[in-house]
């Protein structure tokens, strides 16, 4: 199938009525692409009214309107009815011609810069591409009808019209069940399921829905899955609980995830995927959001407060056996096995820093985590039994998190143990807010995994064969660094050391642990 008709396609599917438009050069494909999949088209006047017309369908039918037109001139006439939809809070789905990609940047006749022309007036804008076709049409779909509905923009390059589309999947996203009840549907899925699995994000976090996504997964014996930023929000001493997802060990987690037979997402962010989602399993949806990212093709979608639904289903569903806690039991088993891959005997390893860490600091400690390949160990190895404990950033995942977070979390909770984990380059990016730190008089401990290496990015180097170019950083000198801030400091090379130090009260200035390991285990681990 080639892109016209993946679109034609969808766009019959989803019964969005006729196409009303104006043709040019690059929608001849399209056009004879809407005859076979028998799809009308309605050839208006003029660009601008054929808009009207496809709001005036989806203001009929509640769904969107299509309207058609050509590069240049046809796009221009159309951004009056695109903006008159958004102000309407009427969902449309208006497609454009477009030059060829190899000539859109430098070529002049007839081109204007089209993204940039209907960014401020419709809610999302992108281009239809032969391998991310039928995402994208899933994805403009979804965000036309989310709440306010609104018109979405697409590109068509010449170039893409016809060609073989590689992501050919017609699926548009169900009807969204607002509200507690959530219908049938959910409901059965779940009371067959014997593998179900509740994988729950920032959004449940943020909403306080720990009880009841435990309760839930007591109920119907589901296994627990948490996004990073999430942790906490269920303990991860539960007994269901499995994980973290696409943290380190993420082979082993995917493998999990992808041997559920129902999964129930509880107001999970797929922000925080690193990897694509290849899961086969039905997916509920449950959020305060729809789920207009459409990076998982939800089967059905509950929108509304998360916490009252996961309640309403829990109520609604009979106890089934599901998994049972032992087969969990195993999965923590293996992971905590993985978790140890590519340790290094007689060296200081990443993966013994986060369990010395573990071991020294009370349970009520809040950590934060920077970004590089120590975050991807402190996601899976640091195990929060409470909501907002660890902090980090996984969705723009911005190196110099870490420290400014522990220095607004220790000011916040004077009495509460705070432990910042940080690389040696996110630590040169921030540094000097160690000063800021010890004029506050913060006694935090600040742990750096030196390696004199931007190393998540220099793996990816090494996976290719190529040399450490832009990667490679100067050691860093704790002692002298801290004591130019104010702070103390301390490295270390092995394990005794760094117990020794992770136990030492830091008094009322940061306390910077220079923890010397050899980064070869990251490359075991992701
Ligand atoms: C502000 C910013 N710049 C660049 C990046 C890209 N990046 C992600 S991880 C990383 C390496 C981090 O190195 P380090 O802090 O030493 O941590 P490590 O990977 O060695 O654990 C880089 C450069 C980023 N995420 N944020």
């Amino acid at each position: 199938m080639n892109l016209s008709d993946v679109t034609a396609g969808y766009l019959k599917a989803a019964d969005f009525g006729p196409v009303f438009g104006y043709p040019g050069d690059p929608s001849v494909g399209f056009l004879e692409a809407c005859r076979t999949a028998g799809l009308e088209f309605v050839l208006a006047r003029r660009e601008g009214t054929a808009g009207f017309m496809a709001q005036a369908q989806g203001m009929l039918t509640g769904r969107p309107g299509v309207v058609l037109s050509t590069l240049g001139p046809g796009s221009t006439n159309l951004v009056n009815a695109v903006a008159n939809a958004h102000l309407d809070r009427v969902p449309m789905v208006a497609i454009s011609g477009q030059i060829d990609t190899v000539r859109a940047p430098t070529f002049t006749h007839q081109v204007v810069d089209q993204r940039a022309l209907f960014a401020p007036v419709a809610k999302w804008v992108a281009d239809l591409t032969p391998d991310t076709v039928g995402h994208v049409l899933r994805k403009a779909h979804a965000v036309a009808v989310a709440p306010r509905p609104g018109p979405v923009h697409l590109n068509m390059h010449a170039d893409h019209v016809t060609a073989e589309a590689a992501d050919d999947a017609v699926q548009p996203p169900p009807d969204v069940t607002y509200g507690l009840r959530g219908g049938q549907a959910p409901r059965t899925r779940l009371e067959r399921a014997r593998r179900p699995v509740i994988l729950f994000g920032i959004a449940a976090m943020q909403a306080g829905a720990g009880p009841e996504i435990a309760a839930l997964a007591d109920r119907i014996g589901a296994a627990i899955i948490a996004s990073p930023m999430a942790k906490g929000c269920v303990p991860e001493t539960h007994p269901r609980f499995a994980g973290t997802l696409d943290m380190a060990c993420n082979a082993l987690m995917w493998e999990f995830l992808r041997a559920a037979d129902c999964i129930l997402c509880a107001g999970f962010d797929a922000v925080e995927l690193i990897k694509p989602w290849r899961v086969a399993a039905p997916v509920i949806h449950v959020d305060a959001v729809p789920n207009t990212d459409q990076i998982y093709a939800a089967e059905t979608e509950i929108v509304g407060p998360i916490r009252g639904i996961l309640a309403a289903l829990t109520d609604a569903l009979p106890a089934r056996d599901g998994l049972s806690e032992a087969d969990i039991a195993a999965h923590r088993d293996a992971l905590s096995a993985a978790f140890e891959a590519g340790r290094v005997a007689g060296v200081l390893n990443p993966s013994d820093v986060i369990r010395l860490a573990r071991g020294a600091m009370p349970e009520d400690t809040i950590a934060t985590a920077d970004v590089g390949s120590h975050k991807l160990l402190v996601g899976q190895g640091w195990h929060p039994t409470a909501p907002r404990r660890l902090l980090m950033t996984n969705g723009l995942s911005s190196m110099g998190f870490s420290l400014p977070a522990a220095i607004a979390a220790k000011r916040l909770y004077p009495a509460a143990p705070v432990l910042c984990f940080t690389g040696d380059g996110g630590l040169a990016m921030v540094q000097g807010e160690l000063r800021l730190a010890a004029t506050l008089r913060l006694g935090i401990k600040v742990v750096v995994f030196v390696d004199n290496s931007l190393n998540r990015i220099e793996l990816k180097q090494m996976a290719r064969q190529v040399a450490s170019v832009g990667t490679v950083i100067e050691e860093t000198a704790i002692e002298p660094l801290a004591a130019s801030m104010g702070c103390n400091g301390i490295t270390v090379e092995t394990e005794i050391a760094l117990a020794d130090a992770l136990a030492a009260d830091p008094g009322d200035v940061p306390l910077v642990i220079g923890a010397r390991i050899d980064p070869a285990q990251y490359a075991a681990q992701f």
